[in-house]
């Protein structure tokens, strides 16, 4: 690690690093609005057909989750799709491109997208993807299914990162991707209707052109999709603000395994009248429904959106600075996002971008404020900063200065976990952890996969590259959510591997478990963390969730081996 530079006024320093023509900020004209755009890292399917790492492996050559995993059996209850079964769904779906038939023809290639997750760790058997248009066909498709003992797996945008949006066996993939109508937008209450298949970066496009903002933004953005968000419960980077979609979400259209159309497409912020039961399919990740509708109450898009990036010293400055921001930013704070050295290095080496910052430090923030005046947050963020600068809080900062450099420096956050995966495969933890102690988990898995021999010391500790190292992980590396207390645990590794798995498993959830914590803040449970909820959930609420499962879906045929 590199001497952090002495601290110095941080907006000349991003006059120095940045080199940006336009003014500093505290000379910027009263009417320029720094609205942010939408930040262009998108995933697509294409990423994961035949894209090679440094492993040279073709990515879609994933092994089976069959064979990672043999322990899991194919319940023999259900029945295998034939022949006849397809003919039904192609004179049900009418159109060519709603089935990819791998039964009556050869569809491996086009199967493949949907067989095998984004992080290249599972992968399924099915020979069939049924896509259908409106919410009747679902209604119809589902009820055949479920008649016929047929298994499905809902699937969104297939950005899931814990293997509950493909399949394990031979399940029936019922994507909604062709399901992508925006029903509605009211620019008074700003409540938006759309269909699950709408894809969110879309979505929040055609929101900024009513001034309006969807309240949940992820990387995954241009290829999730609204259901997929809602079946995950998503955090994403806007959740320090705008709050949790278990909040947000005002109705929801779903079918149930039966065929019935629960319509709960509420518009009323309020609705007191018993059990709020659009809250189930709220995380529910797939397991009692498809979601196929959502209305969602949307802010008023902010018409300032400042970022500043930080180094830090120490963990305790992050939270020092966490606290300060709290303080003097109060209202207009929208993210404070964490990330260490070695998130950082991942993302210079696989990028090669020039980083914001001189010095190399141990950690580093990114600060978003987003407001409604310009020149009052300005005033306000320009405190903020010289206070923390003077304190010697923070040791270095950059303040973008127009819309490229906020997503520039963005980028440096939301590219972390597409430059981890870069190089095999990543062990992922997202996790809730009390803020004092969030970081002491990566330090200790550190410790932990060296005295294994599982990780080198250059790697551990100073992200240095070894070109002679063969261990096989890459590195430990913390980043997250810091202002949701949700860590983002990553072990980058050549490929999966039975070694790495069980050093790590269940160690992090017995870790997680001793401090109450949750072993899923925001990615959900899917089939990665099947085995471990009850690290975080007593036996009572297991029952209980084993109970709404059984009444919604009495033949087990939603998602199968996934978490219920
Ligand atoms: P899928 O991956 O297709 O499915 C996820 C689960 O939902 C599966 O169990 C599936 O069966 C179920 N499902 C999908 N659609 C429906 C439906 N219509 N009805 C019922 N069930 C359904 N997550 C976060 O929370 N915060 C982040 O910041 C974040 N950043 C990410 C960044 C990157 C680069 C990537 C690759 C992923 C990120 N994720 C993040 C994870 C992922 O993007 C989210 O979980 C997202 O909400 C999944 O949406 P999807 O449409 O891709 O769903
Ligand atoms: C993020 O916050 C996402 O960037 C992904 O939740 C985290 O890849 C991960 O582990
Ligand atoms: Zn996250």
């Amino acid at each position: 690690m590199a001497n952090p530079a002495p601290a110095r006024s941080l907006l000349r320093l991003s006059r120095q690093i940045i080199q940006c023509s336009s003014p500093p900020p505290r000379c910027r004209p009263s009417t320029r609005l720094s609205l942010l755009a939408p930040r262009h890292f998108s995933i697509t399917s294409q990423r994961r057909e035949g894209e090679k790492g440094d492993t040279g492996e073709p990515h879609h050559r994933v092994t089976y989750t069959t064979d990672s995993y043999p322990s899991l059996k194919r319940d023999s209850k259900f029945s295998e799709v034939t022949p006849e079964h397809v003919s039904f769904f192609k004179s049900t779906l009418g159109d060519a491109s709603a089935v990819i038939d791998g039964l009556t023809s050869d569809a491996s290639d086009d199967l493949e997208a949907f067989n095998s997750d984004w992080m290249h760790k599972y992968r399924g058997h099915t020979r069939l993807v049924l896509k259908p248009k409106t919410t009747e066909e679902v209604s119809k498709v589902l009820k055949y299914c479920n008649d016929n003992m047929l298994a499905v797996v809902p699937q969104g945008g297939n950005s899931g990162l814990v293997g509950g949006s493909v399949p394990v066996f031979d399940e029936i993939v019922i994507s909604t991707s062709r399901m992508n109508n925006i029903r509605s937008f009211d620019d008074v209450s700003g409540v938006l209707v759309v269909d699950g298949g709408c894809i969110l970066e879309v979505v929040d496009n055609f929101l900024a052109e009513k001034n309006h903002i969807f309240p949940l933004d992820l990387g995954a953005k241009g290829s999730c999709q609204i259901g997929g968000n809602v079946a995950t419960n998503a955090g994403g980077l806007r959740l320090l603000r705008y709050g949790s979609l278990h909040g947000n979400i005002l109705g929801i259209e779903a079918v149930l395994p039966d065929g019935t159309i629960v319509d709960d497409l509420s518009k009323l912020r309020k609705n007191n009248t018993g059990y709020d039961l659009k809250q189930l399919f709220i995380g529910g990740e797939g397991t009692i429904g498809i979601i196929t509708g959502v209305s969602i109450i949307c802010p008023q898009r902010s018409k300032a959106v400042n970022v500043a990036y930080f180094g830090l010293p120490s963990f305790v400055n992050v939270q020092k600075a966490f606290k300060e921001a709290k303080v003097q930013l109060g209202e207009i704070l929208s993210a404070f996002e964490l990330m260490d050295a070695q998130s950082q290095a991942f993302v210079h080496r696989v990028t090669g971008n020039k980083r914001p910052l001189e010095g190399e430090y141990p950690f580093y923030c990114l600060i978003e404020t987003s407001g409604s005046n310009t020149e009052h947050d300005m005033e306000k963020l320009e405190k903020f900063l010289e206070h923390v600068m003077s304190e010697e809080i923070v040791s270095d900062g950059v303040l973008a200065q127009d819309e490229t450099q906020v997503k520039s420096l963005w980028a440096w956050r939301e590219g972390i976990t597409e430059a981890l995966g870069h190089y095999g495969g990543t062990y992922k933890y997202d996790l809730s952890i009390p803020l004092p102690e969030l970081y002491s988990l990566v330090e200790e898995t550190r410790e932990r996969l060296l005295s294994k021999g599982l990780v080198s010391e250059a790697k551990a500790h100073e992200n240095k590259q070894d070109s002679h190292d063969s261990k096989p992980a890459l590195g430990v590396v913390g980043y997250g959510h810091m202002g949701d207390s949700n860590l983002h645990l990553n072990v980058p590794v050549r490929k999966y591997t039975k070694e790495v798995e069980e050093a790590l498993e269940p160690w992090v959830y017995e870790w997680i478990q001793k401090r109450n914590g949750s072993i899923s803040a925001e990615h959900g449970l899917g089939l990665a963390k099947k085995k471990f909820i009850g690290y975080s959930r007593s036996e009572t609420m297991v029952r209980l969730m084993q109970q709404i499962k059984k009444l919604y879906d009495p033949n087990g045929i939603m998602n199968p081996y996934k978490y219920i």
